[in-house]
Protein backbone atom coordinates (compact mmCIF):
# COMPACT_ATOMS: atom_id res chain seq x y z
CA UNK A 1 0.00 0.00 0.00
CA UNK A 2 1.24 3.63 -0.94
CA UNK A 3 1.81 4.96 2.70
CA UNK A 4 2.39 8.14 1.03
CA UNK A 5 -0.93 8.74 -0.42
CA UNK A 6 -2.67 11.72 1.02
CA UNK A 7 -4.69 12.96 -2.13
CA UNK A 8 -8.41 13.75 -1.32
CA UNK A 9 -10.71 11.34 -1.52
CA UNK A 10 -14.54 11.64 -2.70
CA UNK A 11 -16.86 8.91 -1.74
CA UNK A 12 -20.20 8.19 -2.56
CA UNK A 13 -23.33 6.06 -1.94
CA UNK A 14 -26.92 5.97 -3.98
CA UNK A 15 -29.24 8.22 -2.63
CA UNK A 16 -32.43 6.13 -1.79
CA UNK A 17 -35.87 6.34 -2.50
CA UNK A 18 -37.51 7.55 0.33
CA UNK A 19 -41.04 6.27 -0.76
CA UNK A 20 -41.03 3.83 2.43
CA UNK A 21 -38.34 3.36 5.22
CA UNK A 22 -35.01 1.83 4.98
CA UNK A 23 -34.51 -1.72 4.75
CA UNK A 24 -31.22 -3.75 5.15
CA UNK A 25 -29.91 -3.15 1.78
CA UNK A 26 -30.24 0.72 2.38
CA UNK A 27 -28.03 -0.22 6.02
CA UNK A 28 -25.79 -2.67 4.12
CA UNK A 29 -24.79 0.53 1.34
CA UNK A 30 -24.17 2.90 3.83
CA UNK A 31 -22.33 0.71 6.16
CA UNK A 32 -19.94 -1.10 3.51
CA UNK A 33 -19.20 3.16 2.23
CA UNK A 34 -18.49 4.80 5.71
CA UNK A 35 -16.28 1.58 6.57
CA UNK A 36 -14.51 3.16 3.40
CA UNK A 37 -14.51 6.63 4.25
CA UNK A 38 -13.30 5.75 7.91
CA UNK A 39 -10.37 3.44 5.87
CA UNK A 40 -8.99 6.47 4.16
CA UNK A 41 -9.40 8.89 7.25
CA UNK A 42 -7.32 6.74 8.95
CA UNK A 43 -4.79 6.30 5.98
CA UNK A 44 -4.17 9.88 6.02
CA UNK A 45 -6.53 10.81 3.52
CA UNK A 46 -8.91 14.28 3.26
CA UNK A 47 -11.91 12.47 3.00
CA UNK A 48 -15.88 13.88 1.58
CA UNK A 49 -18.35 11.45 1.79
CA UNK A 50 -21.90 11.87 0.75
CA UNK A 51 -25.14 10.17 0.88
CA UNK A 52 -28.90 10.96 1.20
CA UNK A 53 -32.48 10.64 -0.62
CA UNK A 54 -33.55 11.09 -3.97
CA UNK A 55 -37.27 12.52 -3.95
CA UNK A 56 -38.65 13.39 -7.06
CA UNK A 57 -40.15 11.13 -10.27
CA UNK A 58 -43.57 9.58 -10.40
CA UNK A 59 -42.88 6.48 -8.02
CA UNK A 60 -43.12 9.09 -5.19
CA UNK A 61 -45.55 10.77 -6.53
CA UNK A 62 -47.74 7.86 -6.90
CA UNK A 63 -47.03 6.59 -3.62
CA UNK A 64 -47.73 10.08 -2.33
CA UNK A 65 -51.36 10.10 -3.41
CA UNK A 66 -51.91 6.33 -2.69
CA UNK A 67 -51.41 7.77 1.02
CA UNK A 68 -53.70 10.86 -0.11
CA UNK A 69 -50.86 13.10 1.19
CA UNK A 70 -48.23 15.48 -0.89
CA UNK A 71 -45.03 14.05 -2.85
CA UNK A 72 -43.32 16.70 -0.22
CA UNK A 73 -44.92 15.56 2.78
CA UNK A 74 -43.99 11.51 2.03
CA UNK A 75 -40.29 12.87 1.18
CA UNK A 76 -40.05 15.20 4.63
CA UNK A 77 -40.97 12.06 6.80
CA UNK A 78 -39.52 9.39 5.02
CA UNK A 79 -35.95 10.85 4.35
CA UNK A 80 -35.71 11.64 8.10
CA UNK A 81 -35.65 7.83 8.75
CA UNK A 82 -33.15 7.41 6.83
CA UNK A 83 -30.88 10.39 7.99
CA UNK A 84 -31.83 8.93 11.35
CA UNK A 85 -30.83 5.65 10.01
CA UNK A 86 -26.97 6.78 9.27
CA UNK A 87 -27.10 8.58 12.89
CA UNK A 88 -27.75 5.11 14.39
CA UNK A 89 -25.63 2.91 12.34
CA UNK A 90 -22.30 5.78 13.04
CA UNK A 91 -22.32 6.46 9.25
CA UNK A 92 -19.59 9.28 9.15
CA UNK A 93 -20.97 11.55 6.15
CA UNK A 94 -19.95 15.07 5.28
CA UNK A 95 -23.49 15.49 3.64
CA UNK A 96 -26.67 14.21 3.87
CA UNK A 97 -27.91 15.52 0.65
CA UNK A 98 -32.16 15.55 -0.25
CA UNK A 99 -32.91 16.23 -4.01
CA UNK A 100 -35.53 18.68 -3.02
CA UNK A 101 -33.53 21.11 -1.85
CA UNK A 102 -32.57 24.52 -3.74
CA UNK A 103 -28.70 24.45 -4.39
CA UNK A 104 -29.84 20.74 -6.12
CA UNK A 105 -32.44 22.15 -8.23
CA UNK A 106 -29.94 24.80 -9.01
CA UNK A 107 -27.15 22.34 -9.66
CA UNK A 108 -29.64 20.11 -12.29
CA UNK A 109 -30.11 22.89 -14.14
CA UNK A 110 -26.72 24.25 -14.73
CA UNK A 111 -25.71 20.80 -15.79
CA UNK A 112 -29.07 20.34 -17.97
CA UNK A 113 -28.12 24.00 -19.36
CA UNK A 114 -24.55 22.49 -20.50
CA UNK A 115 -25.61 19.46 -22.23
CA UNK A 116 -28.44 21.90 -24.30
CA UNK A 117 -25.32 23.99 -25.32
CA UNK A 118 -23.55 20.96 -26.23
CA UNK A 119 -26.35 20.45 -28.58
CA UNK A 120 -27.10 17.05 -26.87
CA UNK A 121 -30.58 17.77 -25.90
CA UNK A 122 -34.04 17.85 -28.87
CA UNK A 123 -37.51 17.99 -28.00
CA UNK A 124 -39.26 15.07 -29.35
CA UNK A 125 -42.23 12.65 -28.54
CA UNK A 126 -41.63 9.21 -26.05
CA UNK A 127 -43.56 6.37 -27.19
CA UNK A 128 -42.40 3.13 -25.05
CA UNK A 129 -42.31 0.87 -21.65
CA UNK A 130 -41.57 2.72 -18.43
CA UNK A 131 -41.29 1.16 -14.81
CA UNK A 132 -42.19 3.46 -12.42
CA UNK A 133 -40.45 0.74 -9.77
CA UNK A 134 -37.43 0.93 -11.50
CA UNK A 135 -37.96 4.91 -13.01
CA UNK A 136 -36.47 3.18 -15.86
CA UNK A 137 -36.79 3.71 -20.05
CA UNK A 138 -36.92 -0.09 -21.23
CA UNK A 139 -36.51 -1.19 -25.05
CA UNK A 140 -38.86 -3.80 -25.97
CA UNK A 141 -35.86 -5.85 -26.63
CA UNK A 142 -35.57 -6.13 -23.09
CA UNK A 143 -38.73 -7.19 -21.60
CA UNK A 144 -39.48 -10.62 -19.88
CA UNK A 145 -42.73 -12.51 -19.49
CA UNK A 146 -44.81 -12.90 -15.85
CA UNK A 147 -45.92 -15.58 -14.84
CA UNK A 148 -49.67 -14.42 -15.98
CA UNK A 149 -48.00 -13.33 -19.52
CA UNK A 150 -47.61 -10.05 -18.91
CA UNK A 151 -44.59 -7.55 -19.64
CA UNK A 152 -41.99 -6.74 -16.98
CA UNK A 153 -38.79 -4.95 -16.68
CA UNK A 154 -35.46 -7.00 -17.03
CA UNK A 155 -35.64 -6.70 -13.12
CA UNK A 156 -39.08 -8.11 -12.79
CA UNK A 157 -41.38 -5.24 -11.65
CA UNK A 158 -44.74 -4.07 -14.12
CA UNK A 159 -43.94 -1.65 -17.18
CA UNK A 160 -46.54 0.71 -18.76
CA UNK A 161 -46.84 1.70 -22.05
CA UNK A 162 -46.03 5.96 -22.42
CA UNK A 163 -46.86 8.43 -24.60
CA UNK A 164 -45.52 11.80 -23.87
CA UNK A 165 -43.84 15.06 -25.39
CA UNK A 166 -40.13 15.25 -23.94
CA UNK A 167 -36.53 16.44 -24.76
CA UNK A 168 -34.16 13.72 -25.54
CA UNK A 169 -30.53 13.55 -24.53
CA UNK A 170 -28.25 12.52 -27.66
CA UNK A 171 -27.14 9.23 -25.77
CA UNK A 172 -25.94 7.36 -29.49
CA UNK A 173 -23.57 10.31 -29.79
CA UNK A 174 -21.48 8.29 -27.15
CA UNK A 175 -21.02 4.82 -27.45
CA UNK A 176 -17.47 5.65 -28.54
CA UNK A 177 -16.50 6.84 -25.45
CA UNK A 178 -18.44 5.01 -23.24
CA UNK A 179 -17.12 2.05 -24.93
CA UNK A 180 -13.55 3.00 -23.81
CA UNK A 181 -14.71 3.82 -20.18
CA UNK A 182 -16.20 0.70 -19.72
CA UNK A 183 -12.99 -0.70 -20.70
CA UNK A 184 -10.92 1.27 -18.67
CA UNK A 185 -9.49 -1.09 -16.28
CA UNK A 186 -10.92 -0.52 -12.51
CA UNK A 187 -13.71 2.17 -13.52
CA UNK A 188 -16.40 -0.50 -13.13
CA UNK A 189 -15.96 -3.60 -10.67
CA UNK A 190 -16.61 -6.16 -10.13
CA UNK A 191 -15.71 -7.25 -13.42
CA UNK A 192 -19.13 -9.58 -14.14
CA UNK A 193 -21.41 -6.40 -14.07
CA UNK A 194 -18.26 -4.95 -16.34
CA UNK A 195 -19.37 -7.29 -19.03
CA UNK A 196 -23.40 -7.15 -18.81
CA UNK A 197 -22.79 -2.79 -19.69
CA UNK A 198 -20.16 -3.48 -22.61
CA UNK A 199 -22.45 -5.64 -24.07
CA UNK A 200 -25.57 -3.60 -23.38
CA UNK A 201 -23.36 -0.46 -25.11
CA UNK A 202 -22.33 -2.86 -28.21
CA UNK A 203 -25.77 -3.50 -28.82
CA UNK A 204 -26.03 0.34 -30.02
CA UNK A 205 -27.67 3.18 -27.82
CA UNK A 206 -30.27 4.99 -28.13
CA UNK A 207 -31.33 8.38 -27.69
CA UNK A 208 -32.50 8.62 -23.75
CA UNK A 209 -35.79 10.55 -22.89
CA UNK A 210 -35.32 13.27 -19.93
CA UNK A 211 -37.99 14.90 -19.25
CA UNK A 212 -41.38 14.18 -18.45
CA UNK A 213 -44.95 16.52 -18.69
CA UNK A 214 -47.70 13.92 -17.36
CA UNK A 215 -46.64 15.12 -13.79
CA UNK A 216 -44.67 18.33 -12.05
CA UNK A 217 -42.92 16.12 -8.68
CA UNK A 218 -39.59 17.48 -10.24
CA UNK A 219 -36.68 19.82 -11.03
CA UNK A 220 -38.18 21.81 -13.86
CA UNK A 221 -36.58 22.14 -17.02
CA UNK A 222 -34.69 25.65 -18.00
CA UNK A 223 -37.26 27.02 -20.55
CA UNK A 224 -39.92 24.66 -20.76
CA UNK A 225 -41.53 24.93 -18.22
CA UNK A 226 -43.96 22.18 -18.45
CA UNK A 227 -41.63 19.75 -18.33
CA UNK A 228 -40.13 18.49 -15.34
CA UNK A 229 -36.39 16.47 -15.78
CA UNK A 230 -36.35 12.58 -15.74
CA UNK A 231 -35.40 11.46 -11.83
CA UNK A 232 -32.40 10.17 -12.87
CA UNK A 233 -30.75 13.14 -14.90
CA UNK A 234 -31.54 14.92 -11.47
CA UNK A 235 -30.55 12.32 -8.92
CA UNK A 236 -27.22 11.71 -10.36
CA UNK A 237 -26.65 15.27 -10.61
CA UNK A 238 -26.58 14.95 -6.90
CA UNK A 239 -23.08 13.44 -6.49
CA UNK A 240 -22.16 17.41 -8.20
CA UNK A 241 -24.51 19.33 -5.95
CA UNK A 242 -23.11 18.45 -2.62
CA UNK A 243 -19.66 19.79 -3.88
CA UNK A 244 -20.94 23.24 -4.92
CA UNK A 245 -21.50 22.36 -8.91
CA UNK A 246 -22.06 24.65 -10.99
CA UNK A 247 -19.89 27.54 -9.04
CA UNK A 248 -15.88 26.94 -9.25
CA UNK A 249 -15.78 25.79 -5.41
CA UNK A 250 -12.76 24.51 -3.24
CA UNK A 251 -14.63 21.49 -3.09
CA UNK A 252 -15.50 20.76 -6.67
CA UNK A 253 -12.15 21.55 -7.69
CA UNK A 254 -10.49 19.05 -4.62
CA UNK A 255 -13.12 16.31 -4.82
CA UNK A 256 -14.24 15.96 -8.27
CA UNK A 257 -13.92 13.54 -10.14
CA UNK A 258 -15.30 10.99 -7.27
CA UNK A 259 -13.24 8.24 -6.29
CA UNK A 260 -15.89 6.10 -5.65
CA UNK A 261 -19.27 5.73 -6.30
CA UNK A 262 -20.27 2.86 -4.11
CA UNK A 263 -23.91 1.59 -5.54
CA UNK A 264 -26.02 -1.93 -6.03
CA UNK A 265 -25.83 -3.82 -8.92
CA UNK A 266 -29.73 -2.91 -10.04
CA UNK A 267 -28.35 0.60 -11.08
CA UNK A 268 -25.04 0.06 -12.96
CA UNK A 269 -26.71 1.21 -16.15
CA UNK A 270 -27.40 4.72 -14.72
CA UNK A 271 -23.91 5.07 -13.35
CA UNK A 272 -21.83 4.05 -15.98
CA UNK A 273 -23.58 4.62 -18.96
CA UNK A 274 -25.62 7.68 -18.63
CA UNK A 275 -23.85 9.52 -15.53
CA UNK A 276 -20.29 9.41 -17.59
CA UNK A 277 -22.39 10.89 -21.04
CA UNK A 278 -24.35 13.72 -18.85
CA UNK A 279 -20.65 14.67 -17.58
CA UNK A 280 -18.97 14.28 -21.27
CA UNK A 281 -21.87 16.09 -22.46
CA UNK A 282 -21.20 19.09 -19.62
CA UNK A 283 -17.27 18.92 -20.29
CA UNK A 284 -16.69 17.57 -17.01
CA UNK A 285 -14.68 14.62 -15.84
CA UNK A 286 -16.28 11.35 -15.42
CA UNK A 287 -15.85 9.33 -11.72
CA UNK A 288 -12.55 7.29 -11.33
CA UNK A 289 -15.15 4.52 -10.30
CA UNK A 290 -17.99 2.85 -9.83
CA UNK A 291 -18.61 -0.36 -7.56
CA UNK A 292 -21.60 -2.69 -7.73
CA UNK A 293 -22.12 -4.02 -4.83
CA UNK A 294 -24.72 -7.75 -4.30
CA UNK A 295 -27.70 -8.14 -2.41
CA UNK A 296 -28.54 -8.54 0.57
CA UNK A 297 -30.93 -11.13 1.15
CA UNK A 298 -33.32 -12.30 4.25
CA UNK A 299 -32.49 -16.21 5.08
CA UNK A 300 -31.80 -16.32 1.13
CA UNK A 301 -34.93 -14.33 -0.16
CA UNK A 302 -35.51 -11.06 -0.94
CA UNK A 303 -37.10 -9.00 1.77
CA UNK A 304 -40.83 -7.59 0.46
CA UNK A 305 -43.92 -6.72 2.09
CA UNK A 306 -46.41 -9.53 0.57
CA UNK A 307 -43.71 -12.19 2.14
CA UNK A 308 -43.63 -10.14 5.00
CA UNK A 309 -39.83 -10.64 6.08
CA UNK A 310 -38.65 -6.67 5.60
CA UNK A 311 -36.63 -5.93 8.42
CA UNK A 312 -36.16 -2.81 9.94
CA UNK A 313 -32.29 -2.27 10.39
CA UNK A 314 -32.59 -0.57 13.22
CA UNK A 315 -34.29 -3.62 15.01
CA UNK A 316 -31.36 -5.58 14.45
CA UNK A 317 -28.71 -3.09 15.39
CA UNK A 318 -30.78 -2.84 18.53
CA UNK A 319 -30.92 -5.97 19.01
CA UNK A 320 -27.41 -6.98 18.32
CA UNK A 321 -25.34 -3.83 18.57
CA UNK A 322 -24.33 -1.67 16.19
CA UNK A 323 -20.91 -3.34 15.55
CA UNK A 324 -21.67 -6.63 15.74
CA UNK A 325 -23.93 -5.55 12.99
CA UNK A 326 -21.61 -3.80 10.79
CA UNK A 327 -18.94 -6.22 11.74
CA UNK A 328 -21.34 -9.35 10.68
CA UNK A 329 -22.10 -7.18 7.21
CA UNK A 330 -18.62 -6.80 6.11
CA UNK A 331 -17.09 -10.28 6.99
CA UNK A 332 -19.85 -12.47 6.14
CA UNK A 333 -20.29 -11.20 2.19
CA UNK A 334 -17.42 -11.27 -0.07
CA UNK A 335 -18.03 -7.70 -1.38
CA UNK A 336 -19.63 -7.62 -4.75
CA UNK A 337 -21.49 -10.86 -4.45
CA UNK A 338 -25.16 -11.62 -2.94
CA UNK A 339 -25.14 -12.12 0.56
CA UNK A 340 -27.54 -13.63 3.20
CA UNK A 341 -28.40 -13.00 6.91
CA UNK A 342 -30.27 -13.78 9.50
CA UNK A 343 -30.60 -13.28 12.86
CA UNK A 344 -28.88 -16.80 14.04
CA UNK A 345 -25.77 -16.07 11.72
CA UNK A 346 -25.33 -12.61 13.54
CA UNK A 347 -25.04 -14.08 16.96
CA UNK A 348 -22.98 -16.54 15.52
CA UNK A 349 -20.23 -15.23 14.20
CA UNK A 350 -20.16 -11.90 16.30
CA UNK A 351 -20.40 -14.81 19.67
CA UNK A 352 -17.71 -16.51 17.62
CA UNK A 353 -15.17 -13.77 16.14
CA UNK A 354 -15.93 -10.91 18.16
CA UNK A 355 -16.56 -12.49 21.75
CA UNK A 356 -14.92 -15.49 22.22
CA UNK A 357 -12.01 -14.21 20.40
CA UNK A 358 -11.33 -10.70 20.25
CA UNK A 359 -13.14 -9.72 22.76
CA UNK A 360 -12.03 -12.55 25.62
CA UNK A 361 -8.36 -12.01 24.23
CA UNK A 362 -8.51 -8.18 25.42
CA UNK A 363 -10.77 -9.04 28.65
CA UNK A 364 -8.30 -11.35 29.95
CA UNK A 365 -4.97 -9.49 28.90
CA UNK A 366 -6.17 -6.87 30.22
CA UNK A 367 -7.33 -8.08 33.81
CA UNK A 368 -4.25 -9.91 34.45
CA UNK A 369 -1.88 -6.86 33.72
CA UNK A 370 -4.73 -4.61 36.15
CA UNK A 371 -4.51 -7.07 38.34
CA UNK A 372 -0.72 -9.12 38.42
CA UNK A 373 1.03 -5.54 37.46
CA UNK A 374 -1.11 -3.42 39.03
CA UNK A 375 -1.91 -2.30 36.06
CA UNK A 376 1.83 -1.13 35.37
CA UNK A 377 3.84 -1.34 32.27
CA UNK A 378 7.31 -1.05 31.54
CA UNK A 379 9.67 -1.36 29.44
CA UNK A 380 10.81 -5.08 28.21
CA UNK A 381 13.09 -7.02 26.16
CA UNK A 382 10.72 -9.62 23.74
CA UNK A 383 11.59 -13.29 22.82
CA UNK A 384 11.92 -14.79 20.05
CA UNK A 385 7.82 -16.38 20.62
CA UNK A 386 7.06 -12.72 21.27
CA UNK A 387 8.39 -10.78 18.66
CA UNK A 388 7.53 -13.65 16.00
CA UNK A 389 3.87 -12.95 17.37
CA UNK A 390 4.35 -9.46 17.15
CA UNK A 391 5.33 -9.64 13.64
CA UNK A 392 2.59 -11.28 12.45
CA UNK A 393 0.11 -8.74 14.15
CA UNK A 394 1.99 -6.04 12.51
CA UNK A 395 1.82 -7.54 8.75
CA UNK A 396 -1.73 -8.70 8.88
CA UNK A 397 -2.89 -4.78 10.18
CA UNK A 398 -0.50 -2.81 8.55
CA UNK A 399 -0.40 -4.77 5.52
CA UNK A 400 -2.87 -7.66 4.79
CA UNK A 401 -5.91 -5.86 6.13
CA UNK A 402 -5.18 -1.82 4.04
CA UNK A 403 -4.44 -3.78 0.81
CA UNK A 404 -7.73 -5.96 1.14
CA UNK A 405 -9.57 -2.68 2.16
CA UNK A 406 -8.28 -0.72 -0.51
CA UNK A 407 -9.31 -3.39 -3.06
CA UNK A 408 -12.65 -3.30 -1.46
CA UNK A 409 -12.15 -6.68 -0.29
CA UNK A 410 -13.25 -6.44 3.56
CA UNK A 411 -14.20 -9.88 4.26
CA UNK A 412 -10.48 -10.70 2.92
CA UNK A 413 -9.21 -7.86 5.33
CA UNK A 414 -10.89 -9.55 8.10
CA UNK A 415 -9.85 -12.83 7.87
CA UNK A 416 -6.67 -11.70 7.92
CA UNK A 417 -7.36 -9.63 10.97
CA UNK A 418 -8.67 -12.75 12.60
CA UNK A 419 -5.72 -14.87 11.61
CA UNK A 420 -3.79 -12.43 13.78
CA UNK A 421 -6.12 -12.57 16.49
CA UNK A 422 -6.24 -16.29 16.56
CA UNK A 423 -2.14 -16.70 16.61
CA UNK A 424 -2.57 -14.13 19.78
CA UNK A 425 -4.86 -16.53 21.38
CA UNK A 426 -2.57 -19.48 20.38
CA UNK A 427 -0.18 -17.73 21.80
CA UNK A 428 -2.13 -17.18 25.18
CA UNK A 429 -2.51 -20.88 25.40
CA UNK A 430 1.26 -21.73 25.16
CA UNK A 431 2.92 -19.06 27.11
CA UNK A 432 -0.27 -19.74 30.06
CA UNK A 433 0.91 -16.52 31.62
CA UNK A 434 -1.42 -18.29 34.78
CA UNK A 435 1.08 -20.67 35.43
CA UNK A 436 4.16 -18.28 34.89
CA UNK A 437 2.42 -16.04 37.83
CA UNK A 438 3.83 -18.55 39.62
CA UNK A 439 6.99 -20.28 37.74
CA UNK A 440 8.46 -16.98 36.36
CA UNK A 441 6.78 -13.58 36.95
CA UNK A 442 9.22 -11.87 35.00
CA UNK A 443 8.41 -14.06 31.83
CA UNK A 444 4.85 -13.56 32.62
CA UNK A 445 5.04 -9.66 32.20
CA UNK A 446 6.73 -10.18 29.38
CA UNK A 447 3.71 -12.03 27.83
CA UNK A 448 1.58 -9.89 29.21
CA UNK A 449 2.58 -7.02 27.25
CA UNK A 450 3.48 -8.22 23.96
CA UNK A 451 -0.45 -9.36 24.18
CA UNK A 452 -0.95 -5.43 25.32
CA UNK A 453 1.45 -4.65 22.13
CA UNK A 454 -0.60 -6.86 19.90
CA UNK A 455 -4.11 -5.83 20.84
CA UNK A 456 -3.44 -2.06 19.98
CA UNK A 457 -2.32 -3.30 16.36
CA UNK A 458 -5.75 -5.09 16.39
CA UNK A 459 -7.46 -2.04 17.70
CA UNK A 460 -6.07 0.41 15.39
CA UNK A 461 -6.73 -1.47 12.15
CA UNK A 462 -10.65 -2.49 12.91
CA UNK A 463 -11.46 1.09 13.27
CA UNK A 464 -13.24 1.14 10.62
CA UNK A 465 -15.50 -1.72 10.93
CA UNK A 466 -16.40 -1.78 14.53
CA UNK A 467 -15.68 2.67 15.29
CA UNK A 468 -17.23 2.23 18.35
CA UNK A 469 -15.86 -0.96 19.90
CA UNK A 470 -12.56 -0.23 18.77
CA UNK A 471 -12.26 3.18 20.22
CA UNK A 472 -13.51 1.79 23.75
CA UNK A 473 -10.60 -0.37 23.36
CA UNK A 474 -7.84 2.40 22.59
CA UNK A 475 -8.95 4.15 25.36
CA UNK A 476 -8.35 1.16 27.93
CA UNK A 477 -5.44 0.75 25.87
CA UNK A 478 -4.33 4.65 26.63
CA UNK A 479 -3.40 5.18 23.10
CA UNK A 480 -4.09 8.66 22.74
CA UNK A 481 -6.55 9.86 19.84
CA UNK A 482 -4.01 11.37 17.39
CA UNK A 483 -2.08 8.16 17.47
CA UNK A 484 -4.76 5.69 15.94
CA UNK A 485 -4.05 6.14 12.05
CA UNK A 486 -2.24 3.12 10.25
CA UNK A 487 0.66 5.14 9.44
CA UNK A 488 0.70 5.02 13.72
CA UNK A 489 1.33 0.87 13.53
CA UNK A 490 4.59 1.50 12.02
CA UNK A 491 5.51 3.35 15.16
CA UNK A 492 7.96 1.38 16.86
CA UNK A 493 8.54 4.10 19.80
CA UNK A 494 5.09 4.59 20.71
CA UNK A 495 5.25 1.66 24.13
CA UNK A 496 8.15 3.37 25.58
CA UNK A 497 6.30 6.62 25.23
CA UNK A 498 2.99 4.75 26.92
CA UNK A 499 5.55 3.49 29.76
CA UNK A 500 7.41 7.01 30.21
CA UNK A 501 4.41 8.27 30.25
CA UNK A 502 3.11 6.16 33.31
CA UNK A 503 0.11 4.75 32.11
CA UNK A 504 -1.46 2.19 33.86
CA UNK A 505 -4.24 -0.48 32.98
CA UNK A 506 -6.98 -0.34 34.86
CA UNK A 507 -9.81 -2.45 35.40
CA UNK A 508 -11.00 -3.39 31.99
CA UNK A 509 -15.10 -3.80 30.23
CA UNK A 510 -15.45 -6.34 28.31
CA UNK A 511 -15.93 -4.59 24.47
CA UNK A 512 -18.21 -7.43 22.81
CA UNK A 513 -20.24 -9.50 25.63
CA UNK A 514 -21.77 -12.72 24.55
CA UNK A 515 -24.87 -12.04 22.84
CA UNK A 516 -28.12 -14.05 22.58
CA UNK A 517 -30.82 -15.02 20.36
CA UNK A 518 -33.46 -12.60 20.85
CA UNK A 519 -36.77 -14.97 21.75
CA UNK A 520 -38.87 -14.15 18.71
CA UNK A 521 -35.95 -14.92 16.52
CA UNK A 522 -35.10 -18.01 18.31
O1 LIG B 1 -32.03 2.94 -6.67
N1 LIG B 1 -29.28 -5.30 -0.85
O2 LIG B 1 -32.78 3.97 -4.74
P1 LIG B 1 -33.18 2.69 -3.87
C1 LIG B 1 -28.29 -4.43 -1.10
N2 LIG B 1 -32.84 6.30 -5.90
N3 LIG B 1 -28.49 -3.23 -1.66
C2 LIG B 1 -29.73 -2.89 -2.00
C3 LIG B 1 -30.83 -3.76 -1.78
C4 LIG B 1 -30.56 -5.02 -1.16
N4 LIG B 1 -31.50 -5.91 -0.88
N5 LIG B 1 -31.95 -3.13 -2.24
C5 LIG B 1 -31.55 -1.92 -2.72
C6 LIG B 1 -32.33 3.93 -6.03
N6 LIG B 1 -30.22 -1.77 -2.58
C7 LIG B 1 -32.12 5.31 -6.64
C8 LIG B 1 -30.64 5.61 -6.66
S1 LIG B 1 -28.53 7.19 -7.16
C9 LIG B 1 -28.26 8.62 -8.00
C10 LIG B 1 -30.26 6.95 -7.22
C11 LIG B 1 -29.40 -0.62 -2.97
O3 LIG B 1 -33.72 3.26 -2.60
C12 LIG B 1 -29.63 -0.20 -4.40
O4 LIG B 1 -28.90 -1.04 -5.27
O5 LIG B 1 -34.03 1.77 -4.64
C13 LIG B 1 -29.12 1.22 -4.37
O6 LIG B 1 -27.71 1.27 -4.53
C14 LIG B 1 -29.51 1.70 -2.97
O7 LIG B 1 -29.79 0.51 -2.22
C15 LIG B 1 -30.72 2.62 -2.96
O8 LIG B 1 -31.80 1.95 -3.60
Amino acid sequence: MAETDNSPFYITTAISYPNGRPHIGHAYEAIAADVIARFQRLRGREVRFQTGTDEHGLKMARKAAEQGRTARDLADEMSGYFREMCDALDVSHDRFIRTVEDDHHRASQAIWERMAEEGDLYLDRYEGWYSVRDEAYYDESELVEGEGGEKLSPQGTPVEWTVEESWFFRLSKYEKPLLDLLRTPGFLEPASRRNEMIAFVEQGLRDLSVSRTSFDWGVKVPGSDNHVMYVWVDALTNYITGLGFPDDTQEMRKFWPADLHLIGKDIVRFHTIYWPAFLMSANLPVPKKVFGHGFLLNRGQKESKSVGNVTNPLDLAEAFGVDPLRYFLMREVAFGQDGSYSPEAIVTRANAELANSFGNLAQRTLSMIAKNMDGHLEAFDPAEADRKLLSQVGDACSRELPEAFEALSFSTGIEAWLRAVYACNQYVDEQAPWTLRKTDPDRMKVVLQTLFMALRDLAIAVQPVVPGKAADLLDQLGVPGDERGYANLKDADWYRRLVMAGFTVGKPTPIFPRLELPEAAA
